[in-house]
């Protein structure tokens, strides 16, 4: 080992064993909600406190995120299986990190990023990379007796983020039926996060009601969202608007106003039915070039009550987002997700570019927690809003519900409110909500303010 790793390995530190001192690393192979391996890291520390965290992963993923990393054995988990990802952390970054105080997360996530060094993880993998991140910051605030958004957020962390849920899906996460891959509620005139899940849940269910009485399949998809097929002769364009629609009854079945109460969130995930410069939508069988996208996109925003955009053009796509950004930045979210992958590179290019004005937050992607909280901090500096994201593929860990609150992130999108993986997160922020009591904000509407006076 180098004299330099051991310098910067024990930084801010006397070398000797301090009960934050990480003394063991063991990951293991599991498997995520989509029956697909995934890797667990158990981090230990000398105090005996432990910290565990799984890892997600995405269906559509952005070209420039963290590299996953998995085996390619057809003849186990048809390749997908992560043995080699569990050895990398056994074997080399965990002894890389072992002696180091927990609580020096930038500390440990740098000697993760040097062992590795490659820009994307390629060598180690972002999975096996993040697995220790993550853990390590579960058992720094196990070993210091905080709950993590607490230790991470001190005790400023303190707002519950306002759910955008998934109602409706499509894209690679419903087999194609619609090309857009989530239709989302965002509600508004919740006064808390708690009574947020109860509208949310009564539009579920109002949507649950409006595919039975069309006779309409309420088989869920990937993150637990309905997954119909839409009839394309309901709507004027064509199947994917025809779910915007659905979207708008189930509101007001409910009995919410739309775009009041509660207003509607797209993930379009532009970037998987992009190809050689143009937008092939399968489902209304029609190839639309990007500056007609912009046109789609822009006539819904005047014609439903959407006020978040995810991804409406693809990953490498600039010259749209900021046609798009240009002409209706100033009333509705635009997140980048593919486009930015959590990095702050890609996020810089942005707010260079004048493109988007949110990005979303998926810890995969970028592979540590330090760097994806350098993202979540460099959006705030420029006015972009962080949205703190889970993937589709997901487990019982719930990191994601501590880092929106201890952030302060504002927003956080989990997928739908069904399936035990999703729950995981939406009832730890309940905890959380409860736990702080009367010292917990919750900004509700107020997150959204700029867009809704714009309107
Ligand atoms: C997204 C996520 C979550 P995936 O596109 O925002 O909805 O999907 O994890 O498949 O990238
Ligand atoms: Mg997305």
């Amino acid at each position: 080992m180098s004299g330099r790793r051991m310098d910067s390995r024990f930084h801010g530190n006397d070398g000797t064993k301090r009960p934050t001192t990480i003394t063991c690393v063991h990951a293991r192979e599991v498997l995520d909600s989509r029956g697909v391996p995934t890797v667990e890291v158990d981090v230990t520390l000398a105090s005996g406190a432990r910290g565990r965290a799984i890892v997600p992963s995405g269906a559509s993923t952005g070209r420039h995120e963290a590299l996953e990393f998995r085996d390619g054995n057809p003849a186990r988990y048809q390749g997908k299986g992560v043995r080699h990802a569990v050895r990398h952390v056994n074997e080399v970054l965990g002894p890389a990190v072992m002696g180091v105080d927990a609580v020096s997360q930038h500390v440990v996530d740098a000697l993760l990023l040097e062992t590795d060094g490659t820009p994307n993880l390629r060598r180690l993998g972002g999975n096996a990379v993040l697995g220790i991140s993550l853990a390590t910051a579960h058992a720094a605030a196990a070993g210091l007796g905080l709950p993590l958004y607490r230790y991470l957020g001190g005790s400023q962390g303190r707002e519950m983020p306002v759910p955008m849920v998934n109602i409706l899906s499509g894209g690679l996460h419903a087999r194609g039926i619609v090309d857009f891959q989530d239709f989302l509620l965002i509600p508004l005139s919740a006064r808390s996060f708690s009574e947020a899940l109860v509208m949310v849940r009564n539009v579920y269910h109002a949507m649950g009601e409006i595919l039975t009485e069309r006779g309409a399949s309420t088989l869920v998809a990937d993150e637990g969202g309905l997954a119909p097929a839409v009839d394309e002769s309901d709507a004027v364009t064509g199947a994917n608007e025809a779910a915007v629609q659905l979207l708008v009854q189930a509101i007001e079945k409910a009995g919410y106003r739309p775009g009041e109460d509660a207003a509607i969130g797209l993930d379009v995930a532009a970037t998987h039915f992009y190809h050689e410069g143009e937008y092939r939508l399968s489902a209304e069988n029609r190839t639309l070039s990007s500056a007609e996208m912009v046109d789609l996109l822009v006539r819904w925003v005047e014609a439903y009550p959407i006020i978040s955009i995810e991804d409406g053009l693809a990953e490498d796509d600039w010259s749209g987002w900021q046609q798009l950004t240009a002409r209706v930045g100033g009333r509705v979210q635009l997140i980048g997700d593919d486009l930015f992958v959590t990095n702050t590179q890609r996020l810089q290019q942005g707010i260079e570019r004048n493109a988007a004005n949110a990005v979303l937050v998926k810890v995969n992607q970028v592979g540590t927690l330090t760097a994806a909280v350098a993202t979540l901090r460099l959006a705030r500096a420029h006015g972009y809003l962080p949205v703190v994201s889970a993937r589709s593929g997901e487990t019982e860990d719930a990191t994601i519900a501590d880092l929106a609150v201890g952030t302060n992130a504002g927003q956080i999108k989990i997928g739908s409110i069904t399936r035990s993986e999703r729950l995981a997160k939406y009832n730890q922020v309940l905890r959380i909500e409860e736990e702080l009591g009367a010292q917990g904000i919750y900004r509700g509407r107020e997150v959204f303010r700029r867009f809704l006076d714009a309107r």
